[in-house]
């Protein structure tokens, strides 16, 4: 696919996501216990916060997962299959594959799926110039849903790569539903590398998702700036505040915007009613252990042939059964 076509195709993408957003949000506001979907975090303004977010000292969990693809590269890649295709769910910039392939020979082409073509477009020049033997063959689609793999790669064995513990973003349930899915598309035999966030102690969880800059607090309430400006609402951002808690029980950092007085706001024409203290629950982040993981790729098809922490992180290499 040529860099005009990821344009076209990423265009498309962006009218259907509109009609999708006005739905959710309307149904996450209207609900008795308010929610709004965490997938709407990444507008442009979004994406640009997510990525400081993962430069503040309380967040560790970039650099954790950074830290571990350095120094177990070798073994991580050393468990691959030569001339492999590296398949990246939701590639993002690529910043973390470009790890692995500076690590091993091994890995032939790269394959990164995402929803934003202007993303991929970027990097696809670059990672050409940096990794000339690789082949990179974009995909532009929500990885979520069915899709096929270029036709270029099918001979090739397939590794699939789905880094920055986005996993943990879901239920346990759509989380091995997801682990399920990868592997239909992958085939038998592959190989899927997965980044885990892990169980810790409720501080240093509470205060990775509520830094002392507030970059985190300023992503959550950018959500209601998106809404004002998309969906012709009039949210007052000085009257919500950002709240991150570790709910132990069910082992997820919870986010809220709380109200902080009693309010009506409107939002694509209709009214919301809030309450003073009441929230919007806007993301969960699960967080695993070793064990509770492997257990979830065990139930969904997968088998765990290594695993790697720095003990606040790790990386999971499994096989399809
Ligand atoms: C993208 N995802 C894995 C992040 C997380 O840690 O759950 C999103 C995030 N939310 C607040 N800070 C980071």
């Amino acid at each position: 696919m040529d860099v005009q076509a990821i344009a076209q195709r990423s265009q498309q993408e962006t009218s259907r996501d509109d009609c999708w957003f006005e739905r959710d949000v309307v149904a996450g506001l209207a609900g008795k216990v308010k929610s709004l979907p965490a997938k709407y975090f990444y507008d442009v303004a979004g994406s640009a916060l997510f990525e400081r977010i993962t430069e503040v000292p309380e967040y560790y969990v970039t650099r954790s997962e950074i830290g571990i693809l350095q120094s177990y590269g070798l073994a991580i890649t050393g468990l691959l299959p030569a001339g492999c295709a590296l398949v990246e769910f939701g590639a993002g910039s690529s910043r973390k594959s470009r790890i692995l392939f500076g690590t091993a020979a091994n890995i032939a082409a790269y394959v990164p799926v995402d929803i934003s073509g202007d993303f991929l477009r970027k990097d696809i020049v670059h990672l050409q110039k940096d990794f000339p033997h690789l082949g990179v063959h974009p995909v532009i689609c929500d990885f979520t849903t069915e899709f096929d793999l270029p036709e270029s790669i099918l001979s090739l064995p397939r590794v699939g790569f789905f880094p920055g513990s986005t996993i943990g973003n879901l239920e346990p349930s759509e989380a091995g539903g997801l682990l399920q899915h990868f592997g239909e598309v992958l085939g038998e035999g592959a190989t899927l590398l997965v980044g885990v966030d892990l169980v810790k102690d409720e501080r240093t969880l509470a205060s990775a998702y509520d830094d002392a800059e507030r970059v985190t607090a300023r992503f959550n309430l950018n959500l209601l700036k998106r809404i004002n400006r998309e969906l012709d609402g009039n949210f007052v951002l000085g009257r919500f505040r950002h709240l991150a808690l570790y709910n132990a029980e069910l082992a997820r950092v919870e986010m809220h915007l709380v109200s902080e007085c009693r309010q009506e706001v409107r939002v694509a024409g209709r009214v919301f009613q809030f309450d003073a203290g009441e929230s919007i629950h806007t993301e969960n982040s699960y967080k695993y252990t070793l064990e509770t993981f492997q257990d979830i790729a065990g139930e969904n098809g997968w088998s765990t042939i290594g695993a790697w922490t720095d003990g606040l992180y790790s990386v999971h290499a499994l096989t399809r059964r």
